[in-house]
């Protein structure tokens, strides 16, 4: 089984952290219906959904995607590189416990979870301005043991790797090459973003389902020529505090 750790959009979320976005008006209902809808999604392809409730004074903290990243044997919880967003890990560890050994990336490290990829036993770490060489340093040592390899990768233009790739069936990663190089994952097929949808590259990938947002039909479409069956689900509202599809939850196998 399945399961996905997800929680509440906070009130506070128009004081979320901007990096390349401005600052525009966030709808917090419509924000919290698309979060729910994305919530009823996850249940209609199986997952078990653990919705915390909402961290009043942590404004990202519906991005649980960037406190841990879980594998099957153990959970890593990191340290964010905003430090506004550090007190959302107690919680998130909290939740996880019951599933996994908790290990810990420890200070001078920063990393958000948005910028790893995990494809199996290869974990690819995105330099952003989120995750520094400390972190590399500390997954490596902390992963070994469990057999992986972690890798890093240069990331350039936007938040975090994930926003730049991610993975749309066991062989393809989905793509900004203006942002990330594929050259950086050898042996992987690739999808190439439309160029007019830059933010198109973040898929959520669910056993035979790729979950999607209708806001870029024409990467969409190049999907499903490839044969990818979509699903779509729309958190377009938090677009606009600089999230996407897979910082919304943490999914893993129970
Ligand atoms: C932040 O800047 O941290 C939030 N406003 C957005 C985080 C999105 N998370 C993700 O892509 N994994």
């Amino acid at each position: 089984m399945l399961v996905a750790i997800t929680r509440a959009v906070s009130p506070a979320i128009t004081r979320c952290e901007l990096t390349y976005l401005e600052r525009v008006p966030i709808d917090l209902p419509t924000a919290c219906r698309q979060h729910r809808q994305y919530e009823t999604v996850l249940r209609s392809v199986g997952v078990q959904v653990h919705a915390l409730p909402p961290e009043v004074d942590l404004p990202d903290s519906v991005f649980v995607e960037d406190l841990a990243v879980v594998f099957d044997e153990c959970a890593v919880i990191t340290r964010p590189g905003a430090s506004s967003r550090r007190p959302e890990g107690e919680s998130i560890a909290r939740a996880l416990a019951p599933y996994r050994k908790l290990i810990y990336v420890r200070e001078p490290a920063t990393l958000d979870g948005g910028d790893v990829l995990v494809l199996g036993k290869d974990i690819y770490l995105g330099r952003s301005t989120r995750s520094n060489p400390h972190a590399l340093e500390q997954m490596q040592n902390l992963l070994a043991p469990y057999g992986y390899t972690v890798r890093g990768v240069p990331v350039r233009g936007c938040l975090h790797l994930k926003s730049a790739v991610t993975q749309v069936s066991a062989d393809t990663l989905l793509l900004n090459p203006a942002w990330v190089d594929a050259a950086d994952f050898p042996g992987k097929k690739f999808i190439a973003n439309d160029p007019s949808e830059p933010y198109a590259a973040n898929a959520l990938r669910i056993g035979a389902t790729v979950l999607y947002q209708p806001a870029f039909p024409k990467t969409r479409d190049l999907l499903e020529q490839a044969g990818i069956r979509t699903r779509l689900v729309d958190e377009s509202e938090l677009g606009k505090a600089e999230g996407a599809l897979t910082c919304c939850s943490l999914i893993f196998k129970a």
